[in-house]
């Protein structure tokens, strides 16, 4: 962090290089078309104006329920800007989970696509200080309308590398999620050290992201990145499905693609994948989220003669901190530590553990979160001085390559996006005919793990396949879809401690 001016702002930073350099290049590729870096630093500027119109000032927190448009950047970068907190949000999430996020973050203001907008209207209706502004249609004040009024600013918010930039919100076993409070400094850091200095983004790239921009994952892949780089990122407003990102590879020539595991398990074996003649700029991909097969890493390498850089990274720490390096990739691993990280495998009494034994991920690096907002309990577990704990298990060989060992905790990665058994279980608990619920990992047949549930019914209720299907749909419509159980196991009772506790290891040994 040293090595970046004490007075720094992460949004004029990404882009003052491009508007300097290339202002006519293409920033982004959406539904709407183009977007030069000189259109987007405009609205980027506008943006302090629309915030001081609309009465949010410095440091005060606004949300995004954003899907992956121009819109996004603007109000992530304008706000940063600005010098106030943008907070992106997982658009899957339930109307419960908004109204806790909004009340836990103190927001002054939410920017929701029109699509999103069912799940805010009742929250609009009872937070009458709160303003709310529409993308792209829905009931809101529209966001386009109120930027063509303003006025661009000239000048960022003079904030400090140390200053809080953004939030991002991130699940645990328990309780709500966690808003990690990360710093202007760490955006650029995690460029430098990352995107250009591990997997060599470059200029004349063009990249495409499965993971969205709400997600660590997806900010850095669409939004950070592509501007540190001056390159050209395509966003899609959809669902990530096998055959829109076939399309877009081939329509606009993509050559980095941010994907996870389970997109491209789907994806090489779907009959819309491109073949390397259709997508002859394609050399490079990144995978995260969760550990990736080797197998599958081999299949893509195999299909389009590029390698697959599995990495691991986390909210906390911002982006990818261990990683495989282009031209030197072992698959079947994760790779080694990120020039700039350190990390340290300990035992449960917090010694280090030799080469070869599994221990607990700690990591030590420029761009941790300096906590969670509102959580001193969970903010001092996870970070420990200038280690943060990421709740992995890995093995560590002498020669520094680092292979998954399962999670530390109960948490499962589903698609690279964390699910807490607790939560699925209480949503089960939750229709009339269940007695009880234990949610595990499961792995399906590419080696991916997906939620496995065991149900015990209510004495007079008997298990039918009807009734599996039904738990299913009552979880998706309950809970963000992705988290719903896979596999439902019906069971007369499920193993327990003396006192009471599930016994998720044993249902695990079993599935
Ligand atoms: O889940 C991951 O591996 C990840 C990767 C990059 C950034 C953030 C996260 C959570």
């Amino acid at each position: 962090a040293a090595d970046l001016p004490e007075y720094f702002n992460a949004a004029e930073d990404l882009l003052a290089a491009n508007l300097a350099r290339h202002p006519g290049k293409t920033a982004i590729i959406d539904h709407r078309g183009t977007c030069t870096y000189r259109e987007l630093g405009d609205r980027v500027a506008r943006m302090a104006d629309v915030f001081n119109r609309l009465g949010v000032r410095r440091d005060q927190r606004v949300l995004l329920c954003l899907t992956d448009t121009r819109d996004f950047p603007t109000v992530f970068l304008g706000a940063m800007r600005a010098g106030v907190i943008p907070v992106p949000l997982n658009t899957l999430l339930t109307e419960d989970d908004y109204g806790w996020i909004l009340n836990n973050s103190g927001a002054v203001a939410v920017f929701v696509s029109g699509e999103l907008s069912d799940k805010w209207q009742a929250i609009a209706a009872a937070e009458p200080f709160v303003k709310f502004v529409g993308s792209e249609g829905g009931p809101f004040d529209d966001l386009e309308a109120l930027l063509a009024d303003a006025q661009p600013a000239p000048d960022p918010a003079p904030t400090h590398r140390d200053d809080v930039a953004f939030w991002l919100y991130t699940s645990g076993s328990t309780g709500r999620p966690k808003g990690a409070m990360h710093l202007h400094g760490s955006i650029r850091l995690t460029a430098n050290l990352y995107a250009l200095g591990t997997m060599g983004l470059r200029e004349d790239d063009v990249v495409l992201s499965v993971a969205k921009q709400f997600f660590a994952y997806g900010l850095g892949n669409s939004l950070s990145f592509p501007y540190a780089a001056g390159a050209t990122v395509v966003l899609h407003n959809g669902r990530s499905t096998p055959d829109a990102i076939s399309a877009l590879i081939v329509e606009h020539q993509v050559s980095v693609l941010g994907g996870v595991p389970t997109f491209f398990a789907g994806w090489l074996a779907h009959p819309s994948c491109p073949t390397k003649q259709d997508a002859p700029r394609l050399r490079i991909a990144t995978s995260a989220g969760e550990a990736l097969p080797g197998h599958i890493g081999k299949a893509f390498a195999d299909k389009f003669g590029a390698d697959v850089l599995d990495g691991l990274g986390s909210t906390e720490m911002l982006h990818i901190f261990v990683s495989q390096r282009p031209g030197s990739v072992r698959y079947g691993c994760t790779g080694r530590v990120v020039d700039g990280y350190r990390v340290r495998l300990v035992g449960d009494d917090g010694s280090e553990v030799p080469p070869g034994e599994i221990g607990n991920l700690q990591i030590c690096g420029p761009t941790s979160a300096i906590g969670y907002w509102r959580n001193r309990e969970k903010s001092t577990a996870t970070f420990c001085g200038e280690w943060t704990a990421s709740g992995d298990k890995y093995v560590c060989d002498e020669e520094g390559w680092l292979t998954y060992a399962g999670r530390a905790d109960d948490m499962l990665k589903v698609g690279g996006i964390y699910v807490s058994p607790i939560e699925v279980e209480e949503t089960l608990s939750g229709h009339n005919m269940v007695l009880e619920a234990a949610v595990v990992g499961a792995e399906d047949a590419d080696g991916l793990v997906k939620p496995h549930a065991y149900v015990v019914l209510h004495n007079d209720v008997q298990p039918t396949p009807s009734l599996e299907q039904e738990l299913k749909d009552h979880c998706k419509s309950h809970l963000a879809p992705y988290k719903y159980p896979r596999w439902i196991t019906f069971v007369a009772e499920l193993p327990k401690t003396a006192t009471g506790k599930i016994q998720r290891f044993r249902l695990r040994e079993d599935a």
